[in-house]
């Protein structure tokens, strides 16, 4: 597939995907949806280890694109779940499932659906001048694409609903302050810090990680007993690994772990 709204590359165990279509603050549209999944289908059969996903121009992703949508009198309201379920979801829970850490870097505005995208990231970066805005109460809408799950999940329900029932901008350092996202960066440093991280996680224990973000997202809707079963059966697993055995002889030969991620 030749894509026409989205960069993606993969080089020395990175993915990269750049939303591209800056002229609409690089809104979904369906096509984007598809070269997304079909972007996400390669990830997975890589040797990637990290995905970073970004937005050209000044947005991130301005959520879904409203010229799509002809809501003009008497047409037929279009089915928003279906819309939700085929292509959303997927993309949602695809980021969740890749086997590895997914770094965001929000570069400008992340609204409605794009707030989501970002949320759906396992570390999120974000430059001072980005701000995240739950647009879908503009139009009527519930949070969605996850959004509903993450915002309480990270914020608490006071400013999820806050932040859900007026559609207020956050600037990027508050999201920070509240918890929202792992970090908020000078406009400058964004693409380098999300480099600098990707390259650290090009050569980490990358099946580890992937078990380790399994734990914490499963952590949220689990008794301690039934995360202490899940630690065990995790750690079982991985302490079976490669990486698990080169990080303990490293230490003791007091050199560098080289990790093949399995
Ligand atoms: C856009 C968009 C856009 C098209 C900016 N579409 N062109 C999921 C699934 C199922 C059903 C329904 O919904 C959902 C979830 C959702 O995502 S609902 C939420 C949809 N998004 C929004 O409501 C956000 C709409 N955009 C805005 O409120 C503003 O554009 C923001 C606050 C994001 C940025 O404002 P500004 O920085 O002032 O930029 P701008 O408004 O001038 O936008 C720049 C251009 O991008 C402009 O085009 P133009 O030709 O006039 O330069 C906009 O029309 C276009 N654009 N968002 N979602």
């Amino acid at each position: 597939m030749t894509y026409q709204t989205i960069l993606f590359s993969i080089n020395d165990g990175i993915a990269r995907i750049t939303l591209n279509r800056p002229e609409k603050l690089n809104a979904f549209s369906v096509s984007m949806h598809a070269e997304l999944h079909d972007a996400l289908e390669r990830i997975r059969a890589s040797a990637a280890r990290v995905l970073l996903l970004c937005g050209a121009g000044r947005g991130f992703c301005a959520g879904q694109d409203l010229d799509e949508r002809d809501l003009s009198p008497g047409k037929p309201a279009p089915d928003l779940g279906l819309t939700l379920e085929s292509l959303y979801h997927p993309l949602v829970l695809g980021l969740r499932g890749l086997p590895m850490p997914v770094i965001c870097a929000v570069n400008g505005v992340a609204a409605g659906a794009g707030a989501s995208l970002a949320l759906a990231c396992d570390i999120v970066l974000a430059a001072r001048s980005a701000v995240f805005i739950q647009s879908f109460c503009k139009l009527g809408l519930v949070p969605d694409a996850g959004g509903s799950h993450a915002l309480p999940r990270r914020v608490g329900t006071a400013r999820a609903m806050g932040l859900a029932l007026l559609g207020d901008k956050l600037p990027a350092e508050q999201a920070e302050s509240w918890g929202l996202i792992w970090k908020c960066v000078a406009d400058e440093q964004l693409l380098p810090e999300a480099e600098r991280l990707a390259v650290h996680f090009s050569s980490a224990p990358t099946k580890g990680l992937a078990f380790t973000k399994r734990a914490i997202y499963a952590s949220t809707d689990h008794t301690l007993e039934q995360q202490l079963a899940l630690e065990r059966d995790f750690q079982r697993e991985i302490g079976r690994g490669n990486d698990y055995r080169e990080g303990v002889n490293a230490f003791k030969e007091k050199r560098a772990p080289i990790f093949d991620g399995k």
